[in-house]
């Protein structure tokens, strides 16, 4: 069984806040996290471009939420989902509220958007108790729809050696890790997309070939 892979990916627009975002007709992952923390890297890596992220990264446009039309190819079948690639927040401003660390058009796409079915918060393996990030997760669990996931997905944890990654593990146990200088881990994270916007769980063949799910 091939894991799912994105064959198609394309940068959309920019908008500066929900009145100008694309209809909602289409369901969307959200990828934020703090700057610098692998958030290009990982839509990069997920979407196997080398510079999809970056390429509407043009300076003074870092406040912006860019939107980037995928399409995933599983078992023979397609899947489109939209992936929205967030601005950055900042290390320097923990103790502000996180009404004032993301600007007010923010606030208002994150908790008024219909089409976000998925939050995958990144967060750096090396800083897994960051206070800004504990901000952002307790923050995002106070609007969170039933409809909606939010899956933290650590970077960087090449960095860690064996025990602190299994440390990391039992900290944070629902949490996926990934390498996007090894590239690896990725596939959990599509699994996870798939299976919260699509239903779709990882189907894993036996040996004798008989399917188990
Ligand atoms: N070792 C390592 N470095 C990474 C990883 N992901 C990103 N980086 C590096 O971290 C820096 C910031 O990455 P970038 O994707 O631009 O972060 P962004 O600001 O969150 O978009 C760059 O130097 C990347 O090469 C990773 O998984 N492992
Ligand atoms: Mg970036």
């Amino acid at each position: 069984m091939n894991a799912p892979r994105v064959v198609e990916a394309a940068f959309i627009k920019s908008a500066q806040s929900i009145a100008d975002s694309l209809p909602e007709d289409m369901s969307e992952v959200v990828f934020l996290g703090r700057s610098n923390v692998g958030k290009s890297s990982t839509l990069n890596s997920l979407t196997q471009r080398k510079n999809l992220a970056k390429s509407s990264a043009t300076p003074g446009k870092t406040q912006l939420i860019n939107f980037f039309e995928t399409r995933y190819l599983y078992n023979e079948e397609s899947f489109p989902v939209r992936f929205v690639d967030l601005p950055g927040f900042g290390y320097a401003k923990v103790s502000k509220s996180l009404k004032e660390v993301w600007q007010k058009n923010l606030v208002e796409f994150i908790e008024h958007r219909i089409s976000i079915r998925l939050f995958i918060h990144l967060r750096d393996a090396r800083h897994p108790h960051a206070k800004i990030d504990d901000d952002v997760e307790a923050y995002i669990s106070e609007f969170i729809r039933p409809d909606q996931r939010y899956l933290t997905v650590f970077t960087k944890i090449d960095k860690l050696n064996q025990k602190e990654r299994a440390k990391l593990k039992r900290e944070f146990p629902g949490s996926i890790t990934v390498s996007n200088l090894k590239k690896n881990g990725h596939d959990r994270v599509h699994y996870e997309i798939l299976r919260t916007i699509f239903g779709i769980d990882e189907e894993t063949k036996k040996p004798d070939g008989e399917k188990t799910v």
